[in-house]
């Protein structure tokens, strides 16, 4: 029997690759986090390999995404080094109808938006399933927080009418631990009705480092999805 192939593992791929192909010779890329983001990373290693592109230098979002562009021979560089981002590349938790996102399932959001936000075009790749009306109605929004005010900002966010949570590792043993060696809040809101308001808000709360919106930073979304089994992009 031919191994069942799996049609979202298929559309992340297909959409991988079709911000992989934005990719010119000659450019900084901002390469994002997650496992969607991860297949662009994987293609435009290959673009590389096959002489298709060249001369490109990847700023990663986060150790996975350095640890993947390593894996890939995409050469790495610091924000120190470059003066512009020309395009960056990176998944997302939800997406709404202007493009405004949730992010931070990965517990990267605060590298990711320095930049997501710095690049001339922030491509953004995602699955059907994470298209909402309205942020935060899937996804509980992720807050970055220092470790000594966890306390405070929890409950600075329960004021303003969040319900939030310590994000614990797999084994329930610790908290997350950001690649700041911060800790991260998942914060439930009955509805964010202004995101722009809210990202600011929640940022000027003292102890928080960043917060999962990002708003009006995205240029292109790139949306996969699986129809009869067959991937679309
Ligand atoms: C990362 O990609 C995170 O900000 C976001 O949570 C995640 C989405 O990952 P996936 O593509 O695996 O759904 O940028």
């Amino acid at each position: 029997m031919s191994a069942e192939i799996d049609p979202v593992k298929l559309m992340k791929q297909e959409v991988g690759k079709a911000a992989a192909a934005l990719v010119e010779s000659g450019t900084i890329v901002g390469l994002g986090t997650g496992s969607t983001t991860a297949y662009a990373i994987q293609y435009i290693g290959d673009r590389l390999k096959s002489g298709e592109i060249k001369d490109i230098v990847g700023i990663p979002t986060s150790f996975q995404a350095e640890v993947l562009a390593k894996e890939y021979g995409i050469p790495l560089t610091t924000l120190d080094a470059v003066d512009h981002i020309d395009i960056a590349i990176d998944g997302a938790d939800e997406v709404d109808p202007n493009k405004n996102l949730i992010k931070g399932g990965g517990a990267a959001h605060t590298r990711e938006k320095v930049v997501d936000a710095l690049a001339n075009k922030f491509v953004v790749v995602v699955d059907s399933g994470k298209l909402v009306e309205r942020l935060g109605s899937t996804f509980k929004l992720p807050v970055e927080v220092i470790p000594m005010a966890i306390t405070p900002v929890m409950r600075a966010i329960a004021k303003l009418g969040g319900k939030p949570e310590l994000r614990m590792g797999i084994r329930k043993a610790g908290p997350v631990i950001t690649d700041q060696g911060n800790m991260v809040v998942d914060v439930t809101f009955d509805s964010i009705d202004n995101p722009a308001e809210l990202e600011k808000t929640l940022n000027n709360i003292p102890g928080v480092l960043e917060n999962g919106l990002f708003v009006g930073v995205t240029d292109v979304v790139l949306v996969g999805e699986v129809k009869d089994g067959k991937p679309l992009v």
